[in-house]
C-alpha cells in the first residue's frame, strides 16, 4: 500500500550526514519536503532538538514519526518508500557487510574528520592539539585499510552502489579536504573521484556549493 505521507526532511545542504540522507532519496527519486535548518526558518531547529535533544541532524518527519541518524533514514525509506536501487541489498550476508562499511565511514572517516572540523571552529584557548593529532592518525589508518580493500572495487561492497557509498561520498569529500589523501592513497582518491562524479552525489555537492564559506578550514578551490 501506497505510503500517504510525504516525510519531510530537517537538514543543511552543506551537512554531510544530510548529504547521506540525500544522495539515497536522489538515488531512489523519492518525493519529500525540506526543512532547512537555517536563519531562515528558526523554527525548523526548535522542532528538531524538541524531538531530538542530541541535536545533531539530519531527522526525517513521516507523519508525527521522527527518524534520526543517517543509516537508519536510509533503512527507513528502503522500508517504507522503496524504489529502484536497493541500497540495503537483500542478501542477508551482503548486507551485513554493507552496514559493517558503513560503520567504518562512519567512525573511522566522519568521526574523526569532524573532530578536526569542530576543534577548528573553537576559540584557540579551548583547542585540543592532541585530540586532533590522535584523529588525524586514525584518519591516515582508516585511509590506509580503504587503500587495500578498494583494490580492483568499484563501490565499497560487491558490484551496486549501496548505504556504504552513501556515507563513504560526502564523508572522504571532506575528509579530504580536512587531511588531504595525497599521493599515498591512489585507490582512495580514484573511489572519491567516482563518488564524485555519481549523479546523486554530484547534485548533493552542486546543491551545498554555495555553503562552502561555512568550512572553518578553508574551502580548497576544487571539486
Ligand atoms: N550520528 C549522526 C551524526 C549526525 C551529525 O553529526 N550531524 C551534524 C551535521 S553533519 C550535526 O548535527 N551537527 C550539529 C551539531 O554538532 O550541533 C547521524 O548519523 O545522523
Amino acid at each position: 500500500m501506497e505510503n500517504p505521507h510525504r516525510p519531510v526532511l530537517y537538514s543543511h545542504p552543506f551537512s554531510s550526514y544530510c548529504q547521506k540522507v540525500l544522495i539515497a532519496l536522489y538515488e531512489n527519486g523519492t518525493q519529500f519536503d525540506t526543512r532547512m535548518l537555517g536563519p531562515d526558518d528558526p523554527d525548523a531547529y526548535t522542532e528538531l532538538v524538541s524531538r531530538w535533544p542530541v541535536k545533531r541532524f539530519p531527522m526525517l518527519l513521516d507523519g508525527e514519526r521522527a527518524i534520526h541518524e543517517a543509516s537508519i533514514i536510509i533503512e527507513y525509506l528502503q522500508q517504507h518508500y522503496p524504489g529502484p536501487v536497493r541500497l540495503i541489498p537483500d542478501d542477508a550476508e551482503v548486507a551485513l557487510q554493507v552496514r559493517m562499511l558503513d560503520r567504518f565511514f562512519d567512525n573511522y572517516i566522519s568521526t574523526p574528520q569532524q573532530k578536526i572540523v569542530f576543534d577548528a571552529m573553537r576559540p584557540e584557548s579551548d583547542r585540543d592539539p592532541h585530540g586532533v593529532a590522535d584523529a588525524r592518525a586514525m584518519l591516515d589508518a582508516a585511509y590506509g585499510w580503504l587503500e587495500a580493500r578498494m583494490q580492483g572495487r568499484e563501490w565499497a561492497v560487491g558490484d551496486a552502489f549501496t548505504l556504504a557509498d552513501c556515507g563513504a561520498a560526502p564523508f572522504l569529500f571532506y575528509a579530504d579536504w580536512t587531511h588531504p589523501l595525497g599521493e599515498s592513497f591512489p585507490a582512495v582518491t580514484a573511489y572519491r573521484q567516482r563518488l564524485l562524479a555519481r549523479p546523486s552525489f554530484a547534485r548533493a555537492v552542486d546543491e551545498a556549493r554555495p555553503y562552502r564559506n561555512l568550512f572553518p578550514l578553508g574551502a580548497p578551490d576544487r571539486d
